[in-house]
């Protein structure tokens, strides 16, 4: 049985020196993964606002007056134009999310229909459509999806206070009916909503204690969106971010970490010691739902930079020697490779 974290060791992690964390999470992420690959998908928001649930944070509410473009359903072959770009400028995976509370029946030989279509295309599928039916959730699953999403986002305590027209148990509910399916799961939170550090450990016990951890964790920073609850919150500090990503990084040691929104808010150098402790998938493009993500280029350069290459080498794609060609037989750390070039 895979053993369980419990609150006293998470909060040590917390209280720990920042570079103990940091260098245990690099080692953890080194052992599972090439260091230097990242995993890139493209977000698409296939229909825009009127959302019933009243998430404290979200510009899509129909509750908060926010300045987005609503938009509703699109056109499947809009969306297959959009799929076909994001193939076409490196992306590996193609996400799709919908402001609904749940998808209806109806909706169900449309869905279907655009994940067969991607997946033709030779990406992966992900979708994030609300609460779901395990007739629904079936469905999906026959129909080739790959990952849903659907974020616990924070402790269940706190939860109450950001959305009131869900329960976290619902969340609970929907998530094991994703995993009874046979599909991956993405599963993650925000931070930034003004929650407490024991919020933070609980939310992460959380996820690390499901049946299986989530395949794939989004790591959200609040988007402050004007018109929201949230929109004045106190800022994040970026340490905060990277000491996130690491404890992340070492309780969920298998788990692709995707920095995901607040991006754009973050300098290079923040994101360089995101992906060094862990983070290893980004949403690539210039927009996530409805709120801006950093500029193809800004992310082409960074890469370049860092000597980051997305897993089917369209983006950055360079030949590069194995540092442990270098400083083989230099004895610089005795006996330990220097260097775990992906495996
Ligand atoms: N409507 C679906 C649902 O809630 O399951 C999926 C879409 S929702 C936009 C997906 C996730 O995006 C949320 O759970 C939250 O973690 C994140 N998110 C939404 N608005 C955000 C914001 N303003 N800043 C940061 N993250 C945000
Ligand atoms: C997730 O955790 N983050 C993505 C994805 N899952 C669907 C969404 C981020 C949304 C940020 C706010 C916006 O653009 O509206
Ligand atoms: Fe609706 Fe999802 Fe936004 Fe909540 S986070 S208001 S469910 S779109």
């Amino acid at each position: 049985m895979k053993k369980k974290w419990d609150f006293e060791q998470v909060k040590l992690l917390f209280d720990s020196p920042l570079f103990d964390v940091l260098f245990l999470a690099q080692t953890i992420h080194r052992k599972y993964f090439n260091p230097n690959e990242i995993q890139i998908s493209t977000l698409l928001s296939i229909k825009t606002g009127l959302c019933p649930e009243d998430c404290k944070y979200c510009s899509q509410s129909s509750r908060y007056k926010t300045n987005i473009k609503k938009e509703k359903l699109l056109e499947i072959e809009t969306i297959l134009k959009s799929a076909k770009r994001a193939k076409e400028l490196g992306s590996e995976r193609f996400c799709m999310g919908a402001a609904w509370k749940n998808p209806k029946d109806r909706d169900m030989p449309y869905l279907e229909k655009i994940i067969k279509e991607v997946k033709n295309m030779g990406m992966e599928t992900c979708m994030t459509l609300g609460t779901l039916s395990r007739y629904q959730a079936e469905r999906l699953a026959q129909a080739g999806l790959d990952f849903y999403n659907h974020n616990l986002d924070t402790s269940e305590s706190f939860y109450k206070e950001i959305v009131t027209t869900r329960s976290y148990q619902d969340r609970l509910n929907t998530l094991n009916i994703i995993r009874n399916t046979g599909m991956k799961v993405c599963s993650g939170g925000i931070i930034g909503l003004g929650e407490q550090t024991s919020d933070r450990i609980k939310f992460l016990i959380q996820l690390s204690n499901l049946s299986q951890a989530p395949e794939s964790i989004p790591i959200n920073t609040l988007v402050k969106v004007k018109g929201t609850p949230m929109e004045n919150n106190k800022d994040v500090d970026m340490f905060d971010v990277i000491r996130i990503i690491a404890i992340t990084r070492i309780m969920m040691p298998k788990s692709y970490i995707r920095l995901s929104a607040g991006r754009k808010n973050m300098n290079e150098q923040t994101q360089a010691m995101c992906f060094m402790v862990g983070a290893n998938s980004i949403f690539y493009g210039c927009k996530l739902l409805t709120t801006a993500n950093p500029e193809r280029e800004n992310d082409l350069s960074l890469f370049k930079k860092l000597g980051l290459h997305s897993k089917n080498h369209c983006i950055n794609a360079h030949n590069h020697r194995n540092i442990n060609d270098i400083f083989k037989n230099k004895n610089i750390i005795e006996n330990q490779q220097y260097y775990n070039a992906g495996k």
